[in-house]
């Protein structure tokens, strides 16, 4: 039970295979309360039903992570709900549809900014708004991938979002240090989730992965969710900035 007696806010749940369900559930499994987002209207549903299976009741707020206005209701709910928070999980990126399927050299200036928007300011607003509802002792983790560091073929605007969200976490682990606020990211390798689902040749990508990775096979959805609790509990009290590969050791290959 690593997370007993914690309450932790999570962002991203869209559905069953999300990410951010797994890392809900692990957590739950280790004793935490959750407070759940939705990221609107459509996604309600799917959310509201998932808190659900947990048992008990866990709190619910929409929240587009493009509007501060929201993002400031949300954290208001959770500390109406909660008072104070132990954790916060960041599992959220969108960029265009057109700007993973064309070369990154076409990205717009549109198409940037509402990634970067969605994909790596959302870190900061989230844990600026947050900031006076965490506890001493509070863990901020994000989801990030490697294709913030090397080029992936079509991961292109989505990699250099995630080469900010992985600064910011930086960043953000010496601002919030002073207040103890741990702030770290899991860098996962390929999950079959809604947003890897549509990306033309994901399955030739999990398969060149799987001939690669030292563990000769891809990461399944609840080995992200361990790791993820690991640094969300006490058991990680002396790291921060930090981004744990949880990728079967893809990035440690050169060849
Ligand atoms: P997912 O589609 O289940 O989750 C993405 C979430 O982002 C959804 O819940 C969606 O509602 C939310 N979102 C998008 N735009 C938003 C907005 N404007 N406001 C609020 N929420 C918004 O897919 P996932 O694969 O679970 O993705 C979760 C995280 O994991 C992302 O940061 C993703 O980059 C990262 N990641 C995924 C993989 C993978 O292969 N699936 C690998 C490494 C990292
Ligand atoms: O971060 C991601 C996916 C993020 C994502 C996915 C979509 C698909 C649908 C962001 N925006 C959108 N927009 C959509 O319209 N991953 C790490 C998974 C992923 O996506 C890729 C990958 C991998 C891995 C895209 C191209 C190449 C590799």
């Amino acid at each position: 039970m690593l997370l007993q007696g914690k309450k932790g806010l999570v962002v991203g749940v869209a559905n069953k295979r999300s990410i951010a369900w797994a890392i809900a559930q692990a957590a739950h499994r280790e004793g935490a309360q959750l407070a759940f987002t939705y990221q609107g209207e459509r996604l309600k549903e799917s959310v509201t039903e998932l808190a659900a299976s947990l048992g008990g009741t866990s709190p619910l707020f929409e929240c587009d992570v493009t509007n501060d206005a929201q993002i400031q209701q949300a954290i208001d709910g959770v500390k109406a709900s909660f008072g104070t928070i132990d954790f916060l999980v960041h599992a959220v990126a969108f960029a265009k549809r057109e700007e993973l399927e064309n070369e990154f050299v076409t990205t717009s200036r549109e198409g940037f900014k509402m990634a970067l928007d969605v994909s790596s300011y959302s870190l900061v607003a989230l844990a600026q708004k947050a900031a006076p509802i965490f506890s001493e002792g509070a863990s901020i983790i994000a989801l990030t991938y490697y294709g913030a560091e090397k080029v992936i073929p079509r991961y292109n605007v989505m990699g250099v979002a995630k080469a900010a969200l992985e600064a910011a976490i930086r960043y953000l682990a010496f601002d919030l240090g002073a207040k103890k606020i741990r702030v770290n990211g899991v860098s996962a390798g390929p999950v079959q989730t809604l947003a890897a689902r549509g990306i033309s040749g994901f399955t030739d990508m999990m398969k060149i992965v799987e001939s690669r990775a030292p563990l000769r096979r891809n990461v399944e959805i609840g080995e992200v969710a361990n790791a993820a609790v690991f640094l969300l509990s006490p058991l990680s009290s002396g790291i921060t900035g930090e981004i744990l590969y949880v990728d079967c050791g893809y990035n440690i290959v050169g060849m």
